[in-house]
């Protein structure tokens, strides 16, 4: 599989998992691209010169330049085994979609970030703050490097002033330093062969600062190669070890509900044996299986007597019983198997049936090992088939896809550090 192949599986199988990673992923396509040529793009507002201090950097005017809103697209040039990227200005009232999309674009690329702020706007504004902040942060991360950049120097009106706003900038960007340059200046000084302009134009000192940051970009790719990997890593160590915790908690309750469940269902089971032996232990006749004769009908029979004493020891089995399937979350049937009769439709009438019962059968269904398994048995299908149960088995199989997930992204991490490595 080509490198290529093997970079678009692990944004396939790794976004599933760490959707945040879209940015990290799309920085490392870049730099796994095999394009070792470094890349420096200029940042800034519109009409601070950028189009123009490019043109300058690589001596022709390539870029675009205009008195108002020029560079809506990325533009790009490859000039001293460097590439050049002119990207839109910042200025997110009047800028588009598409221009949106070049600067994200010229972030994503860029080894170096030239930002440019024009001398005669005076102080940074909350934007270019913000700008420099978030490249900062970004630059202790990845090692990318930002040159600030005072742009049209010569639109000031002496050097006091140029003194005056050089001073304020450093004050709002503490600790970088501040390129000094003037286009306009430059392009006079080449034109007229004016060494001196040439140089108070600031152009060459930049390309001397900015020689010295391509010089750490090799450096600074290996740096960031592995620290985007590493980032990827530590999250989706963090994710995966998250789920399989989830998955096994949830096992271990699943485990240990039915462990439950059994063991009451048992200890009920042995409890309504005993009191059922007691009601069956009388000998002698079985008056409950002697029909009542016609002139019976209003009298109290002995078998009328027994077979109302085997009712309601049958009656207190199942209201016993149903006391430990309710505990347990087994009400009524599931809906599937619900009936118009809503008296029907109760766990216990499903087990036992609604047949009168006689010593036999009692003796059968609640004081025999094999009528107590099967009991036990058609209980725990219910059981496994309530609501509480469906639901955490639910839950089981989301966190099971959730491990697959993360699963699934590890293996396409493994293959993407061995790419990045080689
Ligand atoms: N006086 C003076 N004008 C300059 C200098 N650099 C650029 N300009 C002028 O400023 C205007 C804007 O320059 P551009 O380079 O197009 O500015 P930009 O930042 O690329 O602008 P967008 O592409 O719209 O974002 C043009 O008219 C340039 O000629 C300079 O150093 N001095
Ligand atoms: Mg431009």
């Amino acid at each position: 599989m080509s490198k290529q192949d093997i970079q678009t599986r692990a944004e396939r199988d790794i976004l599933p998992a760490l959707p945040n990673s879209t940015h990290d992923l799309a920085r490392l396509r870049v730099l796994n691209s095999g394009q070792d040529t470094p890349v420096v793009t200029v940042i800034g507002k519109f009409n601070h010169g950028k189009s123009r201090l490019l043109n300058e950097l690589i001596g022709n005017d390539t870029f675009a330049v205009a008195d108002k809103r020029e560079t809506t697209a990325l533009a790009e040039h490859l000039h001293d085994d460097v590439r050049w990227l002119d990207a839109p200005g910042l200025d997110a009232d009047v800028g588009s979609e598409d221009d949106r999309l070049a600067v994200q674009a010229a972030w994503l690329q860029s080894d170096i970030r030239l930002v440019v702020h024009a001398a005669k706007e005076g102080e940074l504004d909350t934007a270019e703050r913000c700008l420099l902040h978030e490249l900062h942060a970004d630059g202790k991360n990845t090692q990318r490097q930002t040159l600030l950049i005072l742009s049209q120097a010569d639109q000031l009106a002496d050097d006091t002033q140029l003194k005056k706003v050089s001073e304020a900038i450093l004050t709002q960007a503490p600790g970088m330093t501040l390129n000094i340059v003037s286009s306009t200046r430059h392009r006079k000084g080449v034109q007229e062969g004016k060494a001196l302009l040439v140089n108070k134009s600031g152009i060459p000192a930049l390309k001397t600062a900015l020689g010295a940051a391509l010089k750490r970009v090799p450096q600074a790719r290996a740096h960031e190669k592995q620290m985007l990997l590493d980032t990827i890593r530590l999250e989706l160590r963090h994710l995966s070890d998250a789920y399989a915790g989830t998955l096994a908690d949830l096992h271990s309750k699943q485990r240990q509900q039915r462990q439950r469940f059994d063991q009451d269902i048992i200890d009920a089971l042995g409890k309504v044996e005993q009191d059922m032996q007691k009601t069956l232990e009388v000998s002698g006749t079985d008056h409950s299986l002697i029909p009542d004769a016609a002139e019976d009908r209003f009298k109290l029979t002995a078998g009328k007597l027994e077979r109302a004493r085997l009712q309601i020891a049958y009656s207190q089995a199942c209201i016993y019983l149903n006391g430990t399937l309710t505990r347990h979350g087994v009400f009524e049937l599931p809906s599937e198997q619900q009936t118009a009769a809503a008296s029907l439709n109760s766990v216990m009438v499903a087990v036992l049936g609604v047949s009168v019962k006689y010593r036999k059968d009692l003796n059968n269904i609640f004081c025999t090992a094999s009528g107590q398994a099967t009991l036990h048995r058609q209980f725990a299908r219910y059981f496994e088939i309530s609501t509480d149960r469906k639901t955490l088995l639910a839950q089981i199989t989301n966190a099971e896809h959730n491990v697959a997930t993360t699963d699934k992204a590890w293996a396409a991490l493994h293959e993407l550090e061995t790419i990045t490595q080689t």
